[in-house]
């Protein structure tokens, strides 16, 4: 019997806590959520009490530790394979893998140009082009899956894929990035989610103010 305890960082900021939250959520999976935040100018020194990387999110169970974002939600896929948090098809699993690996290990500009960042009022940020290619091949990405499963998520149900891509979408929505309609369709499907909605009423009302992440 799983007993999940997920540490994560602020709402308003934490990209990567929000992976493996809103897959625990949006699947109905209990979990304890744990909030512990980095508003400090080096990280938080708490970190270090459950955190073997010092970073958030980590997935405790019973005596196990998982850190890493995309580890927590294979973890997660592997204990309620009935989530169905990958998809059935054995190619398509490969190609859902590949686009949560690509999202895991690259983007970098995008990511340092333009973090998440919840509380902040929608407007068009200026971008250079790094930014603007990481934008194009996201967009690709998520056309040709959307063409292929048929939506509303990327591989039709919701899976590891969204969950990795959710941040990417608030990303998108807050600096406004992209006007193509397959964006707007895929960011309406995920922030129609009860998930997406409990995670951003929370963040919008949190106190901490954390400088580098205001742009
Ligand atoms: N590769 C890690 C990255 C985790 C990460 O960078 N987390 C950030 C929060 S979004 C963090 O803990 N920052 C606090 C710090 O670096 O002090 C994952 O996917 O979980």
């Amino acid at each position: 019997m799983a007993d999940l305890e997920l540490f994560i960082g602020n709402k308003n900021y934490s990209s990567w806590s929000f992976r493996p939250w809103i897959a625990l959520r949006h699947k109905d999976i209990p979990f304890r959520e744990n909030l512990v935040p980095f508003d400090f100018e080096n990280g938080n020194p708490a970190f270090k009490d459950f955190s073997p990387s010092m970073k958030v999110p980590v997935l405790k169970d019973g005596d196990l530790t998982v850190w890493d974002s995309l580890a927590i939600l294979e973890y997660i896929a592997d204990l309620f394979p009935e989530a169905g948090l990958w998809p059935e098809d054995t190619k398509v699993r490969a190609k859902a893998r590949a686009v949560s690996a690509e999202m895991h290990s690259g983007f970098t500009a995008l990511r340092g140009t333009c973090p998440m960042n919840m509380k902040r009022p929608l407007e068009v940020l200026p971008v250079d082009d790094g930014v603007k290619a990481d934008v194009a091949r996201i967009a690709q990405i998520w056309s040709e899956c959307l063409d292929a499963s048929g939506g509303p998520f990327l591989f039709g149900d919701f899976s590891v894929a969204d969950a990795m891509y959710a941040p990417v979408v608030s990303r998108f929505r807050t600096y406004c990035l992209s006007n193509d309609p397959v964006f707007h369709r895929y960011a309406d499907a995920l922030t129609a989610t009860p998930a997406w909605k409990e995670w951003e009423a929370e963040a919008v009302k949190e106190p901490w103010h954390v400088a580098v992440d205001e742009i």
